[in-house]
């Protein structure tokens, strides 16, 4: 056995591999279930008691110097190339990729922008972690308004007179932006707004907005109208007419909702527009003089309007699309409906 073990040790000294594969088969030979190294062991069984000893240890070192070398030898050897690669074809065409197009919402949105650009509006954003303040306080909203309640709003911290929230609207951009600017102001805000809703066909508790805000000396009512006129039919086509319906919001007085005469059919009524011939598609209103004053506006001197819509909802009503939820489900035959809307 002492001839062997020292055999074995003086083959594992002078062991080259050149692959991983070598030295598995050099692994197998030594330490393997039928090796040399474990054959050893199982002749150990038959050495007479007084040689056991002085045997075993020398069993040890040979199959510790055994595991080591073959280790040194693994972290050596080269990976061998594998036979699907090996039978790969190069000169192949690739795979075709598939490209993306912009979402549906995306687009309206862009759309809504440029337009208010083209009308010489600058673009405004902000967090959509925002206080209590620019989200309700400043924008005129009674203690006790059932947004400020945590029914209708995710609230981030509470127990604190300014608490944190997700913003229920972009209002609170053009407050910090009157915050920070004299008039002449005239601003667009773009962002998503988070309200706790039961998601439906109509509604979602996540869903995005671009609300307007236009402030400077003798801004009328019919200012406002035009505005929203113009904006109408740039976004819906020409031929577009708009109604005003008294409203009422916190921040806006006098207050309207505003529709549209229905693209599908055009005023005759349809099953899009309910019969009515009208779709609506915002709100608005002249700012509040208390929402001016709080954000240190003088408004003897200055009037302004403000408007706000739903994106989601003007894609709907430009697309035809009947269920909110469309968007949000990344179906893939649902998206490459618009991907041949191209932005201008
Ligand atoms: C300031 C002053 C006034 C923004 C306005 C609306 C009317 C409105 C809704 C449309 C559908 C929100 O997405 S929606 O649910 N918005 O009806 N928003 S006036 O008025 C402002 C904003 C900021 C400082």
């Amino acid at each position: 056995m002492k001839e062997q073990i020292e055999k074995i040790m003086a083959e594992l000294n002078e062991l080259k591999c050149q692959t991983d594969k070598e030295v598995e088969e050099a692994r197998v030979r030594f330490l393997g279930k039928k090796g040399e190294i474990t054959a050893l062991f199982d002749e150990f069984r038959t050495v007479a008691p007084e040689m056991k000893r002085e045997f075993g240890q020398r069993l040890n070192v040979l199959k510790k110097e055994a595991q080591a070398k073959i280790e040194e030898l693994k972290s050596l050897a080269v990976s061998a190339p594998s036979q699907t690669a090996a039978a790969e074809d190069i000169t192949l065409p690739g795979d075709a990729l598939d490209l993306g197009s912009r979402h549906p919402v995306s687009i309206a949105r862009q759309e809504i922008i440029n337009i208010f650009r083209k009308f010489g509006y600058d673009i405004a954003e902000g967090p959509e972690i925002e206080d209590d303040y620019h989200v309700f306080e400043a924008l005129n909203f009674p203690a006790n308004h059932p947004a400020r309640d945590m029914q209708d709003t995710f609230f981030v911290s509470s127990g604190h007179p300014n608490p944190l929230l997700l913003r229920t609207h972009t209002s609170s951009v053009q407050v910090r932006t009157m915050e920070k600017m004299t008039p002449p102001i005239r601003v667009i805000c773009p962002g998503r707004v988070f309200r706790n809703e039961a998601i439906s066909a109509r509604a979602h508790c996540i869903f995005h907005q671009v609300e307007g805000l236009y402030i400077d000396e003798n801004v009328t009512f019919a200012d406002l109208k035009q505005a929203i006129l113009l904006f109408a039919r740039e976004m819906f086509g020409p031929d577009t007419s708009i109604r005003m319906r008294p409203s009422y919001f916190p921040f806006t007085e006098p207050s309207a909702e505003v529709d549209v005469s229905c693209n599908i059919c055009h005023g005759k009524g349809c099953n899009i527009c309910k019969g009515t011939g009208w779709l609506e598609i915002l709100g608005c209103g002249m700012v509040d003089p208390n929402v001016l004053e709080a954000s240190g506006i003088d408004s003897k001197k200055y009037s302004g309007f403000a408007f706000g819509m739903g994106v989601e909802r003007i894609a709907m009503l430009k697309w035809q699309v009947n269920d909110l939820r469309h968007y949000f489900e990344n179906d893939l035959r649902f998206l490459r409906e618009f991907s041949s809307c191209v932005e201008v």
